[in-house]
């Protein structure tokens, strides 16, 4: 196992309640692109992910991130919930790994609960999988192997 287990900032997620008004807002404000614009349902959300920094178009490319957009499907989501009680703002931070089974069984370890003991299909193709905020400070923590990973 090499460590850091994090390799990089991957994105932030942010909750908004209509996402084609904050995707327009963060278009006019830092004049981001769309890089894709998904739906999961098994997290309960459309999303948009949208570029920052100046690296080649790819996923994974070093110096690259996102901003991950997220609307909830519904009021019984992660989203859902999170808005009903916090209001719009800061949801999670993804952090890149480069082996995500590697590093969830590293971090089990230290006593952090995983939320997803596997990983599962997060956006543009990448393997994720959630760490329980309580653990860490109160940050919802995500963990991102990328398709291309750096
Ligand atoms: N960040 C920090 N704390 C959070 C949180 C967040 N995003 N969401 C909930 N919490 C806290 C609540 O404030 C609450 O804390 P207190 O008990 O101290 O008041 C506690 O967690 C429980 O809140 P809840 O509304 O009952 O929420 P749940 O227990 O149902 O679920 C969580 C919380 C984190 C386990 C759940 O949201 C989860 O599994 N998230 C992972 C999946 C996810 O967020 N998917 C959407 C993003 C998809 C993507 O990035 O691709
Ligand atoms: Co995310």
């Amino acid at each position: 196992m090499v460590l850091p287990l994090l390799t990089r900032i991957d994105h932030v997620g942010v909750a908004c309640r209509d996402l084609d008004k904050a995707i327009e807002l963060y278009q006019a404000t830092f004049g981001l692109e769309v890089a894709s614009l998904e739906v999961h349902e098994s997290q309960g959300v459309r999303e948009a992910m949208l570029q920052v920094g100046a690296g080649p178009a790819g996923v994974g490319e070093l110096g690259v991130g996102y901003v991950q957009l997220l609307e909830p499907l519904g009021p019984d989501t992660p989203v859902g919930k999170f808005l009903a009680r916090r209001g719009e703002g800061l949801h999670h931070v993804g952090y890149g790994v480069s082996d995500i089974n590697e590093a969830l069984s590293a971090i089990g370890a230290t006593g952090v609960r995983l939320l997803d003991e596997r990983p599962r299909h997060g956006s543009m193709g990448a393997s994720i999988a959630f760490l329980h905020p309580a653990d860490l400070g109160g940050v919802l923590t995500e963990l991102v192997q990328s398709m291309n990973p750096t």
